[in-house]
């Protein structure tokens, strides 16, 4: 087996190796409800892993961000179509998910409300789709827009792009009372595989931003990107770097400079229907290219960095002490030993294949736990 396949064989093993620790958990009388709760909400994240690992459904990209820092901007030169409604509006709390297909006759739309009450409007045209996207966000019972289009997007081909409302609606500005907003905002971070953190080159500045950015964003592993940058002819690009740094605490290497308003300027111009494939000359406007380097790093199917291998091998390191330090003899103590913290917080922080080596000690170490169970695989 290759290193990728014992990587998967591990996944598939600790998934199942979780899910009957807590099918016996259940079965234990008293106390331990929480720890279940906790357990399954990780399986549920092992799930999802597991699901994107396999190929049995698309890595989603989530921008996030305080508003107007151009995100929707963003993920309309991303899709290489002007959809998204941008600019000045009233806040929206709604999120947007856009699956481009090649291969489609015309636009698909299904709006969510709650009480899971649906809408398919009838679109025709993108412009169309764009106004309609705007009227339905006015509604405070509406949740979800999912639309189906057919596009190649400048970028990340095979991705459903999710766009999220400015973080001040969703997260709630002072971050007290934590409403209805804040949940499905981080209902909303949960969900989606990769997640792109969207600020403004010309406008980094310590305190709310910065809070939201390390409170909320930080552990998902972002893609950050500094946005406007034809807004500001210095510092310098290593400069910026340094002190997204500095303020936010970016990696500098998961953060890329663009302007999303230059990118999509070059969509419109080259109008996309007709152009056909995906000339160089857009993803060199407002730097996209960079910004697809990042991506592609985190999406499926790609080797990946050392650093975020180490997450796995974390997280299954938790995992094992918690079933060893219980000896298998009372699984609802298992649980007790289970980290608050998984690690396995999306697709990003776990999926990256580890090298050969390690992902045969995550293998090894998996069946190990499996035999003193007394089960087979
Ligand atoms: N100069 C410049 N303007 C930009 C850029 N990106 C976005 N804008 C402008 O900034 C404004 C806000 O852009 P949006 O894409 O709506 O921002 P947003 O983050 O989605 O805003 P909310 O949905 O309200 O959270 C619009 O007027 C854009 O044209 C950029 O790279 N450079
Ligand atoms: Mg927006």
């Amino acid at each position: 087996m290759s290193g990728a396949e014992i990587y998967y064989s591990a996944l598939a093993n600790l998934h199942f190796l979780a899910r009957h620790v807590f099918s016996e958990a259940l079965k234990t009388e008293g106390d331990g409800s929480e720890n279940a709760a906790r357990l399954e909400e990780t399986l549920n994240k092992l799930h999802k892993v597991r699901t994107l690992a396999e190929g049995r459904r698309k890595p989603k990209i989530g921008v996030f961000g305080l508003s107007q820092r151009g995100k929707s901007t963003l993920l309309n030169a991303c899709l290489g179509a002007d959809l998204l409604p941008r600019g000045d509006r009233p806040p929206a709390r709604w999120a947007i998910e856009v699956e481009p297909l090649e291969f489609a006759y015309g636009l698909d739309a299904q709006i969510t409300f709650t009480g899971q009450r649906i809408q398919r409007p009838h679109l025709e045209s993108l412009p169309e789709a764009r106004e309609t996207l705007i009227r339905y966000a006015a509604d405070p019972e509406a949740l979800k827009a999912e639309i189906k289009l057919p596009l190649t997007p400048t970028l990340a081909r095979n991705a459903i792009f999710v766009d999220a409302p400015g973080a001040e609606s969703g997260f709630g500005a002072g971050e007290t009372g934590e409403g209805e907003g804040v949940r499905r905002a981080l209902e909303m971070l949960e969900d989606v595989d990769i997640v792109v953190f969207c600020a403004r080159a010309g406008q980094l500045e310590g305190g709310a931003e910065a809070a939201f950015y390390k409170r909320r964003l930080e552990k998902y592993a972002p893609v950050n990107v500094l946005n406007f940058r034809d807004e500001v002819k210095d510092p310098s690009d290593d400069e910026l770097l340094n002190q997204a740094a500095d303020i936010y605490g970016f990696r500098k290497n998961d953060t890329v400079i663009v302007s999303a308003r230059e990118a999509l300027e070059a969509v419109t111009r080259l109008g996309r229907d007709q152009a056909g494939g995906r000339p160089e000359s857009l993803l060199a406007a407002g730097n996209f290219s960079a910004l697809k380097a990042k991506l592609e790093e985190r999406l499926p199917g790609k080797e990946k960095a050392a650093w975020v291998q180490v997450r796995f091998r974390e997280t299954f390191e938790m995992f094992a002490r918690a079933f060893q330090r219980a000896h298998f003899q009372n699984p609802a103590l298992a649980l007790g030993w289970l980290p608050d913290n998984i690690y396995i917080e999306n697709f990003v922080s776990s999926l990256p294949r580890p090298d050969d080596e390690s992902a045969r000690f995550i293998d090894k170490a998996v069946k190990g736990f499996w035999t003193s169970l007394g089960l087979d695989i």
